[in-house]
């Protein structure tokens, strides 16, 4: 599907030309600010969604398992080659309605906290992100004092990041009673899988809420081997994704930036309502 942001902006501009030639706007004035409000569409970076986790609970398995069908173009980021350092690969991802960015780093061990850089570099990375996906392998839920550092750190950078980190609890097909009780026909838990799986997400919910009282995300327990439940997991990740970055929402952030850049003595009267009314929406 073409995003029909274009064709929404050109009716715009042709509703505001109306009003230009009431003189409420100069015909220059309107270029001017035309061209910033286009400039600054066309220049939308995509979503930024970071993987962070530990060491093998399978992040990239995840992002393969998730992305599989989409267009993926590799760029490997070195923020950091020293070696013990972590590594950051970096891709973008081209879907229907835009690219996505999605980060993979690595190397959220016991050791990363003893290497200041690490720190930075994470740092760095997340202070530009959108939404962090937490992966926690379903066999050790307790976040470690590393991970707690870092949930301050993340507060640190952007308080609002915190309740855009979606927990993604993977492998749960080895919940108990092991791997040879899930439903390879079905591909779904057993019954008893299923309740075992309700209760570590509970579990992982208190652990969190008693690092992170005011989080107030989501917790999906999946599985990327398995590929089970990853519609629910692109679903969250989706929904964490902040109002004014989600390409849906695009034209009528289109017609609210719009909106913002022309002086308030410049706007006839029903838009200047819309002004107020948009600026409530937007919040
Ligand atoms: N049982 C099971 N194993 C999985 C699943 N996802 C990943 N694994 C396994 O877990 C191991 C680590 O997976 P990776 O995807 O490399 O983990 P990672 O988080 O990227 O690890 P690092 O890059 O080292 O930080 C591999 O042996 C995977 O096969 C899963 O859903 N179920
Ligand atoms: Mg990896």
């Amino acid at each position: 599907m073409e995003f029909n942001l274009k064709s929404n902006l050109f009716s715009l501009k042709d509703e505001f030309k109306k009003f230009s030639l009431k003189k409420k706007i100069s015909d220059e004035d309107f270029e001017i600010i035309w061209k910033e409000v286009t400039d600054k569409i066309n220049n939308e970076s995509p979503s930024k969604i970071a993987f962070i986790g530990n060491c093998g609970v399978g992040k990239s398995s995840t992002i393969n398992s998730l992305f599989n069908a989409g267009q993926r173009i590799n760029h490997t980021e070195a923020f950091n080659q020293e070696e013990g350092l972590i590594e950051i690969k970096a891709e973008t991802l081209e879907g229907e309605n835009g690219f996505l960015d999605i980060y993979n780093i690595s190397g959220l061990d016991d050791s990363f906290i003893s290497k200041e850089k690490n720190l930075e570099t994470y740092k760095k990375v997340l202070s530009d992100i959108d939404v962090i996906i937490w992966v926690l392998d379903v066999q050790n839920i307790e976040l470690n004092n590393t991970q707690e550092t870092l949930i301050n750190e993340i507060r640190e950078i952007n308080p609002a990041l915190i309740n855009r980190i979606v927990f993604a609890l993977n492998k749960v097909e080895i919940i108990h009673p092991g791997q040879s009780d899930w439903n390879p026909l079905m591909n779904l838990p057993s019954e008893e899988q299923e309740v075992n799986i309700v209760e570590r997400v509970k579990d992982v919910e208190e652990i969190i809420k008693e690092i992170i009282p005011e989080w107030n995300g989501q917790i999906v327990g999946y599985s990327a081997e398995k590929k089970y439940n990853l519609t629910k997991l692109f679903k969250i990740i989706l929904e964490a994704v902040p109002e004014e970055r989600k390409w849906e929402f695009a034209s009528r952030k289109a017609l609210s930036e719009f909106i913002e850049l022309v002086d308030d003595r410049f706007l006839p009267e029903e838009l200047k309502e819309k002004k107020k009314d948009l600026k409530k929406t937007n919040r």
